[in-house]
């Protein structure tokens, strides 16, 4: 499924709206700035990258809560518009890039995946499983509900119903997991979801769990993978500068090598980095976690390979 010239679209996403941390709307803009498109440039990728997103602001006078849901239809205008621009590059032969902002916008980017390659997987790497739906979500923020959106889990809230659930359990695995609300937990049990958290990485190491999170999702490595990585996934010594950093986490070779068995796979379509927040540490650790990051979705796009 790799686009054959290489040809990839980076879609930037400032947005912050489906949490409440002020700063991630920035991550995409650091890792423009960083060089990414010409580091891909360099492993022979030809690059769009036609500016950042400019979202239509809604007030949040005219966005009031929905039960606790915060920011409701910005985030789901937001995604409406990304679902369509990642849409349209997949459609064009372009892999989408998106670089986030905050997890919520995986609603839009798997949503415009989906639109293309009505099979395709999702291996999600997260501290997080992002599954609440809105009778479990205990925050309210709708950076931790995506996935329940996109598996139509609760398609009660119309301001949504754009998001067609054409997800369906079996084609989604989490690696990284570490802080899973209860009520998620019950979610991931009673839908048989496959997830890898940090203790089946102790325990089988990171190769033998890519390769068991693979086998559950696409068994014959013939269909469609959408990567959409956390960056939150990373132990907090490693990417500390995000919204909801949750110690224990992957260390850098693991997240480098889900990066590179997805890419060796030469089944990747479609790739999301996302919650770095440039205004949550000091200058160095953001240098750090911008540079990982950009690290990360060049191993995503075959730099380590020989
Ligand atoms: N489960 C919590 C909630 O729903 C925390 C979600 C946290 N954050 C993320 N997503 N960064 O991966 O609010
Ligand atoms: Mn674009
Ligand atoms: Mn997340
Ligand atoms: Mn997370």
């Amino acid at each position: 499924f790799l686009p054959d010239p290489k040809r990839v679209a980076i879609v930037g996403c400032p947005f912050s709206g489906g949490q409440p941390k002020p700063g991630v709307d920035k991550g995409p803009i650091h890792l423009v700035e960083a060089g990414l498109p010409d580091q891909l440039r360099e492993l022979g990728w030809e690059v769009t990258f036609d500016g950042h997103h400019q979202f239509e602001e809604i007030s949040t006078l005219d966005d009031p809560p929905i039960g606790i849901l915060k920011n409701p239809r910005q985030v789901s205008k937001v995604c409406e518009a990304v679902a369509k621009t990642v849409e349209g590059h997949a459609k064009d032969g372009q892999l989408p890039l998106t670089l986030g902002g905050d997890h919520s916008l995986a609603m839009g980017t798997i949503s415009g995946t989906l639109s293309q390659y009505p099979n395709a997987c999702v291996v999600w790497i997260d501290a997080h499983a992002d599954i609440n739906t809105a009778s479990t979500t205990e925050s309210g923020n709708i950076h931790g509900m995506p996935v329940s959106f996109l598996l139509g889990l609760d398609a009660t809230i119309p301001e949504f119903a754009w998001v067609k659930p054409k997800l369906t359990t079996d084609r989604i695995v989490y690696i990284g997991l570490r802080d899973v609300d209860a009520g998620e937990k019950r979610i991931l049990r009673e839908n048989g979801i496959k997830a890898f958290s940090m203790h089946e990485v102790d325990k089988y190491g990171i190769g033998k769990v890519v390769e068991m999170a693979l086998d559950h999702v696409n068994p014959k490595r013939d269909l469609p993978i959408h990567l959409s990585f956390d960056v939150d996934a990373l132990d907090p010594t490693v990417a500390p500068s995000t919204g909801t950093p949750v110690r224990g986490g992957l260390t850098f070779r693991e997240g480098h090598y889900i990066c590179e068995a997805i890419y060796e796979t030469g089944c990747l379509v479609a790739l999301d980095l996302m919650e770095v927040n440039p205004s949550l540490a000091d200058a160095e650790a953001v240098k750090q976690t911008v540079a990982v990051g950009c690290s990360l979705v060049r191993s995503a796009l075959g730099e380590t390979l020989l």
